[in-house]
């Protein structure tokens, strides 16, 4: 069987990707229906060979819409998805408008991949890109030994903030080597040659929206409320690809040698640890445009038995966005 696939968002950083996912997996597609904004309706983007005309989102009837891949922000999923679901459409939202609701699964395809037939909506959700690559490393730990507490720290590449963010370090990195003054816009400071700890907004308890997603979505997709996260997301002057230090305390302890073999089994997963110069992945060496979540720096927690370190790094827009949402898509397609 083909679908009638819809992306909402085609133009966007996401969306686009989602595109050439679909050609690339050769997803069943019978049509393929770009959507975005009535500011680019007319324009065309790729789908493997062709040149697709976007239409506007607003005026469109989703009737007859299979699958419709939504990547347009939470305000557009919030209005138009369960228009779309009450058209017969399975929704997959890759924003965080409906993650936390418990009729919503929460799925990323090699840890809960089961979760995604039970969607009384018709909506499953994409997790967020720092979530999507710790716990497709993480999972494999947990079936093994448990998770007892998660201590990460992000550096989020500028892409995870849409294709603005990413012209805005272009423009400023520019600026600066030329001598120029720059005037932050989408981030809150200057990110060219900077760090900055802030991702989303800060909430009353003092953490920010994406370090709380780090918890509530870990939880909720490894169904066990019990399990301790402590997070901080930092936005870094890097392109594509988020990376993450992560300190993971288990049950019982498993040796590196054990923890290695176990990721290096696991799917979705590329162990890249070779305790010398550059044997480790980074987003540009091995990350930027490819699929698997790397795994490198593996070892044991210097101040805790049961502990190990590892350093994760996965495109956030491939794997922590627009594959992951293909690969729940294939999942729906495969029931028939
Ligand atoms: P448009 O090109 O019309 O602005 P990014 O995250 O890279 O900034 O991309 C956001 C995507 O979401 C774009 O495709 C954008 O389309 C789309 N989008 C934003 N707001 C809306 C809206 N109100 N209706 C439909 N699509 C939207
Ligand atoms: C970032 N993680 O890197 C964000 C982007 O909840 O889907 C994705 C936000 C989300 O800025």
């Amino acid at each position: 069987r083909r679908f009638r696939v819809a992306v909402v968002g085609a133009t966007g950083a996401v969306g686009e990707t989602m595109l050439s996912i679909l050609a690339e997996r050769d997803f069943p597609v019978s049509e393929l229906v770009p959507l975005a904004s009535a500011r680019s309706a007319g324009s065309t983007v790729k789908f493997g060979d062709d040149d697709i005309v976007v239409q506007d989102l607003a005026t469109f009837d989703p009737t007859g819409i299979d699958i419709a891949l939504f990547s347009a922000g939470g305000d557009t999923s919030k209005e138009y998805a369960p228009k779309f679901a009450a058209a017969g459409a399975v929704v997959i939202d890759n924003s965080s408008a409906f993650r936390y609701d418990d009729d919503v699964p929460l799925v990323i395809s090699e840890v809960n991949p089961e979760a995604a037939r039970n969607r009384p909506r018709g909506i499953i959700a994409n997790p967020n890109c720092s979530t999507m690559q710790m716990l497709v490393a993480l999972a494999p730990l947990h079936r093994r030994a448990g998770i007892v507490r998660i201590n990460v720290s992000t550096y989020q590449s500028v892409s995870g903030a849409g294709r603005s963010a990413m012209e805005e370090l272009g423009r400023q990195t520019g600026d600066l080597l030329n001598f120029r003054g720059i005037d932050p816009q989408k981030f809150p400071v200057q990110i060219a040659f900077n760090l900055i700890p802030q991702i989303d907004a800060f909430l009353e308890n003092g953490f920010t929206k994406e370090e709380m997603k780090l918890v509530w979505e870990t939880h909720k997709i490894l169904g066990d409320d019990s399990i301790l996260v402590n997070p901080t997301a930092v936005r870094v002057p890097v392109f594509y690809g988020h990376s993450e230090s992560v300190a993971v305390e288990l049950r019982e302890r498993i040796s590196v040698d054990e923890a290695r073999a176990l990721l290096a089994a696991a799917p979705g997963v590329e162990v890249v640890d070779e305790r010398v110069a550059g044997g480790y992945p980074t987003p540009v060496t091995h990350a930027s445009g490819r699929d698997p979540v790397f795994v490198g720096r593996i070892r044991e927690d210097l101040s805790h038995p049961n502990g190990l370190n590892l350093w994760i790094v996965a495109d956030n827009i491939r794997k922590g966005a627009a594959l992951n949402a293909v690969q729940v898509a294939e999942l729906v397609a495969a029931e028939g």
